[in-house]
């Protein structure tokens, strides 16, 4: 019987939404003691629990068949392998969290205003291959300092002029005076699989999962919206709907001129959706989320 391991990091930024997206894709595992493998009990799917750092090298050479990693730790562990990780190891598809940019950002006061201006400096970061990548193509020669952490500190402490590291609120970059100065790569989780092609059973597996994943995030966006209407505004609030196709339209008992409407909308619903679509004339609005979605 085939049966398939998929990496999730142990704990960390990752670690919570990923675990949490497999089990709303109806995945169930029973947790062993060490807590380092977990045994699927629903679909033929166990977990390992590791590094994130380890897990494009456990893809890449086919110890797993599965994981959830940044875009950022893969292209990165890719390009170290000597993989063009943009075709070589792409996502199967983007997860929507951990979502990040690389940024080269340097002292508010510098002179470093772009790539340009890097020539012959010093450059902290904890991505060398991915910093690599991005001074080759601009054409530029610059030395790469490898931190593996407090790689913000750098250039108050003389290590370096500028740094390449990830930013999600900028806060960090910000207690540590330094400005973004351009951004090297844009990142998200992503579900992965090993390069080498599988057994027509574990195929089948992984497309299971992908398509319920994918089931799982179009159900996050997508809201059921339920309302009363003025009949002769149908139209008009119809084209209200963010994403909404047809709307269910249902008679209201001892009222002739107004309806009940029912629509699936599948981009987010937001107060001012709802504060137009009173303004048409809705009442009793309501936005309901959706569990499960199988298009
Ligand atoms: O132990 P393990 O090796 O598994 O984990 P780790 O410590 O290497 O990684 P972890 O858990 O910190 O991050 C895992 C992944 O989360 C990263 O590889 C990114 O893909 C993603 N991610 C998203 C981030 C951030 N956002 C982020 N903000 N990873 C790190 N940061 C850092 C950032 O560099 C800064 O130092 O968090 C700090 C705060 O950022 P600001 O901009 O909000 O101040
Ligand atoms: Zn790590």
């Amino acid at each position: 019987m085939t049966r398939l391991k998929l990496a999730i990091q142990k704990s960390g930024r990752l670690a919570e939404e990923s675990l949490a997206l497999l089990e709303r894709s109806g995945l169930k595992f029973a947790k062993s003691k060490d807590k380092l493998f977990w045994f699927g009990e629903t679909l033929p799917i166990d977990l390992m629990l590791v590094r994130d750092d380890d897990i494009p090298r456990l893809l890449l050479a086919g110890v797993c068949q599965l994981g959830i990693v940044g875009g950022n730790v893969a292209e990165e562990k890719a390009l170290e392998q000597g993989l063009d990780a943009r075709t070589g190891f792409a996502p199967l598809v983007g997860l929507g969290f951990g979502r990040c940019r690389l940024m080269l950002a340097a002292p508010e006061q510098s002179a470093i205003q772009g790539a340009q201006d890097l020539t012959g400096q010093r450059l902290a970061t904890s991505y060398p291959q991915l910093t690599r990548r991005y001074l080759n193509e601009r054409g530029v020669s610059a030395d790469i300092v490898v931190l593996n952490g407090a790689v913000e500190i750098a250039p108050s402490m003389g290590a370096a002029e500028a740094i390449v590291d990830l930013v999600s609120t900028g806060t960090t970059l910000r207690a540590n005076h330094l400005a973004v100065v351009d951004e090297v790569l844009v990142s998200e989780a992503g579900l992965y699989r090993c390069p080498n092609a599988l057994s027509p059973e574990a195929e089948a597996l992984i497309d299971t999962l992908m398509t319920r994943i994918e089931g799982v995030r179009q159900a996050n966006e997508t809201k059921y919206v339920m309302m009363h209407a003025p009949k002769n505004k149908l139209t008009e609030i119809t084209a209200l709907l963010p994403g909404a196709e047809a709307p269910t339209v249902l008679t209201l008992e001892g009222s002739p001129d107004r309806v009940a409407l029912h629509a699936v909308c599948t981009e987010q619903v937001f107060w001012e959706h709802l504060e137009r679509l009173k303004a048409a004339g809705a009442s009793a609005i309501l936005v309901l989320p959706v569990e499960k979605m199988l298009a």
